[in-house]
Parts: structure tokens; C-alpha cells; sequence
């Protein structure tokens, strides 16, 4: 798929849930060694529970200059963005790993020390992504609806545990963020690989090259790992 200029892209790597655990980002985007042409797929969820999703929100933020950022919106920047808004109550909020973001901006902050700058670019977040041969949400997804059509619910907060999806009708191959998978196991069964292995509970945050089947893992204190997907099961 050409890029608007012309230039062909380099690799398509997804990134599993962040959860404020700004020291594995940052590990974990050293050794990929980005160009950029490179797309680098962010599934959603960068913010809450962990200690630093101002600095998450930060790094993503330069990321964009240094290849070629797709955010995708996570149930956690959709609760954010609802309490900002008033959609929600804010301990709404505050109860799921809100505490720990407006921490993060300085222990005990009101929602206005959030800058204007991170709450714009976090609305700019898409519900889904998709390339010639596979696409990326959040959570889930309805495998008799086209893309397009999918309702954002199911996509932003239905995990995996609640259904596991049927091949998409498109054929593509599904990747997604949101389950948590508790052993720090990336699941891949075939037609849809999950890739949340828990950074901030003590897993590791996962990049995941979709057309290679290359994996690097991270540890929150920024340890390493590399592997390949494991097979279908
Ligand atoms: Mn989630």
C-alpha cells in the first residue's frame, strides 16, 4: 500500500497495551530501531493504572515524528475523554487506573493539569486500522459485520474473555490489544492474535511485526526479549 507520497511503507508493527509503563515504551521503541516508513499501530489503552502515562502520552507524541503513528482509542482514553467531557462521573474514572494518569501529571491533580495539547491529540485516535492483509482494534469484533460497520462498543471494550471471535469476514487477520493475557503469552489463534500480555501487572508490553511474525517484548523496568509468534492453536 503506497504511501500519499509515493514512498512504499517499511514494517507494520502493533504495540499491546501500554497502561502507563512509560520505561518499557521507551525500551521497547529503542530496540526497534524505527525508520520512517515504518507503521507502528499503537492498539489502545497507553494511559491509566501504571505510573507514567503523562510520559506515554509524551513519547507517542514524538513518535509521530519519528515514523509513521496510527493510535488506536482504548476504553481508557474513551473513559478519560468521557470525563472530561462530562459524560461521565469522574471517579467513574478515577476507580479504573484514572487515579494513577492525573498522578502522573502531579500527585493529586485535577483533570485541568491535563495540557489541552494531550487531550486534542487523544481525540484524534481512530476506532480500527487496516492494511491489505490484516486489521487492528482494541478489544473485539463482530466477524459477520464489515469493518466500517462494526459497532465501537464491541471494538473498545469487549474482551475476548466475553466471546472469541470467528474469522473476520474480510479475511483478515484481526490484531488486538485489551485481554490481558496474565502469563505474558501473546495468543494467536490463526485468524485473530491478542497481544495485551499485562506490562503493568508484571507481564510485558509487546511490539508485534505483522508481516514477519517478529516479536519483542519489554519488561515495566525495560528488560528485552525477542521471539517469533507462536504457532496457531
Ligand atoms: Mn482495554
Amino acid at each position: 500500500m503506497p504511501r500519499s507520497d509515493g514512498m512504499p511503507y517499511g514494517r507494520t508493527i502493533a504495540i499491546g497495551d501500554i497502561h502507563g509503563c512509560d520505561v518499557a515504551l521507551e525500551s521497547l521503541v529503542a530496540a526497534l530501531g524505527l525508520s520512517g516508513r515504518d507503521r507502528l499501530i499503537m492498539l489502545g489503552d497507553a494511559v491509566d493504572r501504571g505510573p507514567g502515562s503523562r510520559r506515554v502520552v509524551e513519547q507517542l507524541l514524538s513518535l509521530r515524528e519519528q515514523c509513521r503513528l496510527v493510535p488506536i482509542l482504548g476504553n481508557h482514553e474513551q473513559m478519560l475523554l468521557d470525563a472530561v467531557d462530562g459524560r461521565i462521573a469522574l471517579p467513574d474514572w478515577l476507580i479504573h487506573g484514572g487515579a494513577e494518569t492525573l498522578d502522573s501529571y502531579g500527585k493529586g491533580s485535577a483533570l485541568t493539569a491535563i495540557p489541552e495539547e494531550h487531550i486534542e491529540f487523544i481525540r484524534t485516535w481512530g476506532d480500527y486500522y487496516e492494511t491489505e492483509t490484516h486489521f487492528f482494534a482494541h478489544g473485539n469484533y463482530q466477524h459477520h459485520v464489515p469493518l466500517a460497520q462494526q459497532p465501537w462498543e464491541v471494538m473498545r471494550w469487549r474482551s475476548l474473555s466475553y466471546y472469541t471471535p470467528d474469522p473476520h469476514v474480510s479475511g483478515k487477520i484481526a490484531v488486538l490489544g485489551h485481554t490481558s493475557n496474565k502469563q505474558g503469552q501473546v495468543v494467536n489463534l490463526g485468524h485473530l492474535v491478542c497481544i495485551d500480555t499485562y506490562c503493568h501487572g508484571g507481564g510485558w508490553l509487546t511490539a508485534f511485526d505483522a508481516d514477519r511474525g517478529r516479536l519483542w517484548q519489554v519488561s515495566k523496568s525495560g528488560e528485552v526479549r525477542e521471539s517469533e509468534l507462536p504457532n496457531a492453536r
